[in-house]
């Protein structure tokens, strides 16, 4: 394989710092990279490989001889200027929601449906970071019992919300404890010292009640494990967390499946570490995942109100497998 023509679109955010981060631990083979960003960010400088790497402004030239873009600049950016990327003749791995949905672009968790990159047109979408977590351990459990319905709530990290909620909080968290009333400019209510059920923090919910990350969980989960039988109901909350975020998911299946036979799957599944034993009080938590690849999945159990299902929790790193690393896996895949 020849080394590759890099470019990262929105390399100054917390997600594109992930992603150079990545690529240099992985040695991904470059020929040379090129770190985009908005007009904001222009001349800043970001390590990468022990050199200086001086940010670009975006532009729709920016993809001429460029083999693979990441994308990580949000939606509106995404949807502008991937086509002109993939005109260009690059492959664009977008990390927004922009395309996810759209029939012709693949939808990729490579432990899950590796084969589907195999449709791109020029853009190959990232799914959403709670929806990755949730699908890696699904999967297996789907092809072992066929999965009827999902409920599942999550216990997201700050870090989802961008580098200026980040912030946010620890200013709170600072006020709060000094005996000061905390300040608000992103979050509609103090995150410090809380939990928002709402998911994102600005127009969020639809006619229907639900919000709009709760509705990528619904359907992502379809297309991503290529079933759109499967039901899925979710209820998607902000934690005071800095990164890594957690779900409890109960996974009712048509045939049963005991506990022990599902950690015996999970065992075996790529990409899955199980970190459970009641025993010892020992199960995964947001600061077990942060900073690595895996998704853990502890607190295992059947479910005592029905007849085939199963409850567990499950956590990873929403920088890492929910979006850098994922994206620099399908670029790995291509
Ligand atoms: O629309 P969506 O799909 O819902 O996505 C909305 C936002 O969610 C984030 C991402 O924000 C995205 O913009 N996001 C997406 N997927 C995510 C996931 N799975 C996710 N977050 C978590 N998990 P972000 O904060 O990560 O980064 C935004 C990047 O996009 C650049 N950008 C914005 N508009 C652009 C654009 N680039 C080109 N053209 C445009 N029109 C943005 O660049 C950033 O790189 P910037 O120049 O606006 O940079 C913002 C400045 O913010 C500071 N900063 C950012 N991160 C850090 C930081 N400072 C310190 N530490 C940091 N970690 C810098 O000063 C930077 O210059
Ligand atoms: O669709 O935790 O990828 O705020 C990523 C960040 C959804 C929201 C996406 C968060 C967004 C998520």
């Amino acid at each position: 394989m020849s080394d590759k023509h890099i470019a990262v679109a929105g390399a100054t955010g917390v997600v594109g710092r992930q992603m150079l981060k990545v690529l240099e631990e992985r040695d991904f083979p470059i020929a040379s990279i090129k770190l985009l960003a908005s007009e904001r960010s222009k001349g800043v400088k970001l390590p990468f490989k022990g050199e200086s790497l001086e940010v670009e402004v975006l532009g729709e030239d920016s993809f001429k001889g460029v083999d693979i873009a990441l994308f990580s600049a949000g939606g509106g950016t995404s949807k502008h200027y991937a086509p002109h990327a993939a005109r260009a003749g690059c492959v664009v791995v977008d990390n927004s929601s922009a395309w996810r949905m759209d029939p012709e672009v693949p939808l990729v968790v490579p432990e899950v449906n590796p084969d589907a990159i195999q449709d791109h047109k020029g853009i190959i979408a990232n799914p959403n970071c709670s929806t990755i977590q949730m699908v890696v351990v699904l999967k297996p459990i789907h092809d072992a019992a066929r999965i009827q319905r999902v409920v599942v709530s999550t216990y997201q990290a700050v870090s989802g919300a961008g580098s200026a909620a980040l912030n946010e909080m620890d200013a709170q968290t600072r006020s709060v404890l000094d005996g000061d009333p905390p300040k608000c400019t992103i979050f509609p209510v103090p995150i410090a010292f809380n939990c928002i059920p709402q998911i994102p923090h600005q127009n969020a919910f639809e006619s229907n009640g639900y919000s709009t990350e709760e509705l990528k969980m619904v359907n992502e989960t379809k297309k991503i494990i290529g079933d759109a039988s499967i039901r899925v109901t979710a209820t998607t909350v902000r934690v005071p967390v800095h990164t890594g975020h957690s779900e409890s998911v109960n996974i009712e299946t048509q045939n049963k499946l005991t506990a022990a036979e599902a950690r015996a799957l999970l065992e075996k599944a790529p990409g899955v570490v199980i970190k459970d034993d009641p025993e010892k009080d020992v199960f995964p938590t947001a600061l077990d995942a942060a900073g690595n690849h895996d998704t853990w999945v502890g607190r295992i159990r059947e479910d005592i109100s029905h007849p085939s299902a199963l409850d567990m929790w499950i956590v990873s790193d929403n920088l890492l497998k929910g979006a850098a690393w994922n994206a620099v896996q399908i670029a790995e895949l291509l």
